[in-house]
């Protein structure tokens, strides 16, 4: 093994809940069976390259303040080849069996596309050797067309056909090695695709433009025989003031309109969802019904800040509500919950990066085991299901399954004279039975 980065970390162990001791799981312990199924594969959490190897802390009105004795600053392969090494270690002791990286978190940017090239196939190689010497995969790769100052515009929407052109030679080679490193997926992220006014932006060539691009992507998948799924991950504003796939169901309308739903899936975020004014349980509704829950960046928002704060996520109302969404359509596939979140500014020693990531993989396990137990329950299954029972005889039966007319409904509403057993929606009963399992 080369140089250490957390000499004093060992690997974290599940303690249980009485612990105090701030570098163990509470709650998660990866073999404990739910539902039949260990926690290790109903969560599937992955490690994400970009905040929590390349994250320096710095906002708007100071630099960065995170200890990470890995970013020399040298923005070189030598560099890049240590933050590997430290990511690899992390990964490893916390425990996640997966990782997430952009291209350009993983290499350096080089002065042409051909350097940049060089440096990613160099450092994905050794990426290839520490997932063969550790057994931690790859959940997706993706590309970063939002960083340089040529994607000022956008990189698949930029008014700029060249620009569309280097965007898509970055996601061919970042989806080549996500395809050599055994990648369950690959993300989609509009990072600027979208746009700031209506009066310099040609917004349906945009899209017909963004349309063209991931029909590219498909051929291109097929061509080089990569079978992991494709996700995109809705996001309504920032950077841009108003992104295209701005949340589900605007991605799914755009997927139908422009051909693609059928090799799409969506990766639902909790922070976009709540920018987008929905909850994450809404928009894995919109997707699970739909057929398209793929996976989840898990984070949270602050409700007194109104941007992409990208928290790790901590609230047990909102992990077992995402659970429930989850385990009703069937569980994570090749997708899992990523961990596309930042430690806080000051939060900035190298153990709040384990403590971060432990307090986020305890509560999805409360989540989880929260959720379960809801099901087991079965009270608030069973009062949606009887809230229903209208449709399952009779009239209903016969809407449902396009029998009836505008006159046979009149005719029943004739009939009736009025409705007469509408039933309370019993919010706070439900949201009780809610709390009683938290
Ligand atoms: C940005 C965001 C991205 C994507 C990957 O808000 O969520 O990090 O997850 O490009
Ligand atoms: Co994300």
């Amino acid at each position: 093994m080369s140089k250490q980065f957390f000499p004093k970390i060992g690997n974290i162990q599940f303690e249980g809940r009485d612990s105090k001791n701030p570098l163990a799981f509470k709650h998660y312990d990866a073999d404990e069976l739910v539902e039949g199924k260990s926690m290790r594969d109903h969560l599937r959490f992955a490690v994400v390259y970009w905040h929590t190897m390349r994250g320096a802390g710095g906002d708007m009105f100071g630099w960065g303040t995170a200890q990470r004795p890995w970013q020399t600053g040298e923005g070189t392969v030598r560099e890049a080849v240590a933050r590997a090494h430290a990511m690899f270690e992390f990964t490893s002791k916390i425990g996640a069996p997966f990782y997430c990286w952009h291209d350009r978190d993983v290499a350096p940017h080089g002065k042409t596309l051909a350097e940049s090239n060089k440096n990613f196939d160099a450092v994905a190689k050794v990426l290839k050797q520490l997932q063969s010497d550790t057994g931690i995969r790859l959940l997706w790769g993706t590309a970063q067309n939002f960083v340089h100052p040529r994607y000022v515009h956008g990189a698949a929407t930029s008014c700029s056909a060249d620009v569309f052109c280097f965007a898509a030679a970055q996601v061919k080679k970042a989806m080549e090695w996500t395809h050599e490193l055994g990648g369950q997926g690959y993300v989609f992220w509009g990072g600027r695709e979208g746009y700031s006014t209506l009066l310099n932006t040609d917004m349906k060539r945009e899209l017909d433009h963004l349309g063209r691009f991931l029909h590219m992507a498909v051929a291109y998948k097929k061509k080089i025989g990569f079978k992991g799924s494709f996700f995109i991950e809705p996001k309504p504003k920032e950077p841009t003031r108003h992104q295209y796939d701005s949340d589900a169901a605007a991605c799914l309308n755009f997927l139908r309109e422009y051909g693609l739903l059928e090799h799409f899936q969506l990766n639902i975020e909790v922070n976009h969802a709540w920018l987008a004014g929905k909850t994450m349980e809404h928009e894995l509704e919109v997707a699970g019904s739909a057929g398209a829950l793929g996976s989840i960046d898990a984070n949270m928002g602050d409700y007194f800040l109104g941007w992409d704060t990208d928290q790790f996520p901590t609230d047990l109302y909102l992990t077992a509500q995402t659970m429930l969404r989850i385990l009703k359509y069937g569980g994570l596939k090749t997708g899992g919950v990523n961990f596309d979140a930042k430690v806080r500014r000051e939060s900035f020693t190298l153990e709040d990066l384990f403590i971060a990531h432990i307090a986020g993989m305890d509560a999805f396990a409360r989540g989880l085991k929260a959720a379960a137990a809801i099901r087991k329950d079965g009270r608030i299954d069973g009062f949606v299901k009887s809230r229903y029972r209208s449709w399952n005889a009779g009239i209903g039966s016969r809407i449902e399954s396009g029998k009836a007319t505008f006159a046979d409904c009149e005719k029943h509403a004739l009939a009736l004279g009025e409705v007469k057993d509408l039933e309370s929606g019993r919010q706070e009963l439900l949201e009780s039975i809610l709390n009683e399992h938290i």
